[in-house]
């Protein structure tokens, strides 16, 4: 079977320090870039918004950062700016080995939809394309890392586990923003929808 690591979102925003960061962002790097040794395929997505996205609280008046607010696709949580094309905050952490990535996944590029998930926007319909580049590579099994478990991890890896894909997602190599307990219900999620949580 052939298999590719996805490393999600390993970006300098995410990390301590960064306008986003979650707790812990920094430490999974040394072990992602030791399990890229075992595979053939890396490749790497990238929060990449333009600035006063959608997503931001900053573009929506009288909006706090962790609030949410309906969007014609849903209940869209508002994030601090983050990952604004170009920044500082939206390149990969110093220490992620890039090299070996033969695809770099940028998402999020819509000003009026976020896109959590590697394959689809939050609107679950408007596709990254990498679905087709993984299927015309023969890859059918994926193993997931990085930041964040609870919305970019675990949204990257229910979409592939309904796209036909076997599922790994590596916890130990993933950190939670976990918030009001969406770590819970996204593990859940996740297990529903055949992912293996290792
Ligand atoms: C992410 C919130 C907003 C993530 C990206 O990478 O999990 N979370 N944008
Ligand atoms: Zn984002």
């Amino acid at each position: 079977m052939t298999k590719a690591l996805i490393v999600i979102d390993v970006q300098n925003d995410f990390c301590p320090g960064g306008a986003l960061a979650v707790a812990g962002g920094d430490e999974i790097v040394p072990g992602i870039n030791a399990l890229m040794g075992e595979f053939d395929t890396v490749v790497l997505t990238q929060d990449w918004h333009p600035a006063g996205h959608s997503s931001f609280a900053s573009s929506h008046e009288g909006k706090a950062p962790f609030g949410t607010t309906e969007m014609p696709y849903g209940t869209q949580v508002l994030w601090p700016d983050h990952c604004v094309q170009g920044s500082h905050g939206a390149h990969f952490h110093r220490d992620l080995i890039v090299d070996r990535a033969t695809m770099i996944q940028r998402k999020g590029m819509n000003p009026a939809v976020d896109s959590y998930s590697a394959f689809f926007e939050n609107d679950h319909v408007t596709p990254t394309g990498l679905e087709g580049w993984l299927h015309s590579r023969g890859i059918s099994s994926l193993t997931f890392v990085g930041l964040a478990t609870d919305f970019c991890v675990s949204f990257s890896a229910v979409d592939a586990a309904k796209l036909g894909f076997q599922v790994t997602v590596a916890r130990a190599l993933c950190r939670a923003i976990d918030l009001d307990g969406s770590l819970a219900v996204a593990e859940a999620g996740m297990t529903e929808a055949g992912v293996f949580l290792d």
